[in-house]
């Protein structure tokens, strides 16, 4: 039987290696993407003749609809969303109507059009927010501490209760966050990288930053889109902690990304306030125990391994462009 996957966010950072790891598996990947003035297709240009694009938005449900009537997807992979914890406060309607009730609106589309189809909701270690213990697994409490963390803890248990009350194949993965060279400018891991490069390059000397001392449990991207996959071919549906199992602050990836250039972080970063955020999230590392014995899913790249990943494919994106 042809395995066909319906991907939301295929323009997004996980949504283009999840695209490539779905191709090179067999599968038809259709892809969601909602209307812009300019198209985005950075990330997917490599494989764009490979898929079929459709357009969508997670705001609109008859879109939904129409787009598992005709393409009857096997998986369906949610990976749409206001991703950015950041503007999540300057826009919480917007984040609640995307992040949230945007789950809502696939998981009705996919009861009416398509209920065969095993369905994947991209929900994110931001759901535990505040820690209640240190590692998180899937049995901790949730304690989100911005608009985004809440939507996400709607559309994380509306996946529980679409599973539980009409016996969709639903699973959840909760991911920790999963960096490349694909990430998106504002993101800190990102805006180290990137940064350095603009600094090697002669471009800039400062770079502006905000909280140094957070901590988070870094992995890379082209990792997480196989657990994402694993979880839908388990004969039963279920949620799963994705990570891996270290955490590193801010400063600390300053260091090695800076390092990599044979430069000293504090010689060029500057703490700028508008960076700061109204309430924090400190401490995340992940006990991802259960994705390794129940989906066999392992990490490939390490921190540092990832932080030059990073710093080298910048260094030489600003090279070539000059930007
Ligand atoms: P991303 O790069 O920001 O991509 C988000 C995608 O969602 C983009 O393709 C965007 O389209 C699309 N989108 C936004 N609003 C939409 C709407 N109303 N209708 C349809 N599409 C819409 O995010 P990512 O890093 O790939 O993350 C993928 C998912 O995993 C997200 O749900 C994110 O919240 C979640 N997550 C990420 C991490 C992480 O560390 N990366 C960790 C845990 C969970 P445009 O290109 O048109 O903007
Ligand atoms: O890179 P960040 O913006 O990622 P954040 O907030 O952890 O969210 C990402 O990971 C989540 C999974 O846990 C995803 F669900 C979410 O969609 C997104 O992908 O910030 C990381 C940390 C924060 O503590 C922030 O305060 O870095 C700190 N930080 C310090 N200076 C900064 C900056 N973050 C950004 N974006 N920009 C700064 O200048």
């Amino acid at each position: 039987m042809t395995k066909r996957a319906l991907i939301t966010g295929i323009t997004g950072q996980d949504g283009s290696y999840l695209a490539e790891f779905l191709l090179h598996q067999g599968y038809e990947v259709v892809g969601m993407l909602r209307r812009s003035s300019t198209v985005n297709f950075e990330r997917i240009a490599h494989v764009q003749e490979q898929l079929t694009l459709v357009p969508g938005d997670l705001l609109d449900e008859v879109s939904l609809i129409g787009i598992l009537r005709e393409h009857q997807p096997t998986e369906v992979y949610n990976l749409a969303a206001q991703s950015f914890v950041q503007t999540s406060w300057g826009q919480p309607v917007l984040t609640g109507e995307t992040t949230a009730l945007g789950v809502t609106r696939l998981l009705d589309a996919i009861r009416i059009a398509a209920p065969e189809a095993r369905f994947y909701q991209a929900s994110s270690s931001e759901m535990f927010g505040k820690v209640h213990e240190v590692p998180q697994s899937e049995r901790t409490p949730f304690y989100p501490r911005s608009p985004y963390g809440v939507a996400k803890v709607y559309g994380h248990w509306i996946t529980v209760n679409y599973r539980e009350s009409y016996g969709l194949h639903a699973s959840s993965g909760m991911l920790f966050n999963h960096e490349s060279p694909r990430r998106g400018l504002e993101f800190v891991t990102r805006k180290v990288s990137h940064g350095v490069a603009r600094i090697v390059c002669g471009l800039d000397d400062k770079l502006l930053l905000g909280n140094l001392e957070s901590q988070r449990d870094w992995g890379f991207a082209g990792d997480y889109v196989r657990a994402m996959w694993l979880m839908l071919q388990q004969d039963k549906a279920s949620d799963y902690v994705v990570a891996t199992g270290e955490t590193h602050s801010v400063r600390q990836l300053c260091e090695l990304a800076f390092a990599h250039v044979d430069l000293d972080w504090a010689e060029h970063v500057v703490v700028d306030e508008r960076f700061l955020r109204p309430a924090e999230v400190d401490l995340l590392v992940g006990d991802a125990t259960l994705a390794r014995t129940e989906l066999g899913w392992e990490q490939t790249v390490d921190f540092p391994a990832l932080v030059a990943m990073m710093v080298d494919a910048d260094v030489e994106l600003v090279r070539r462009t000059g930007r």
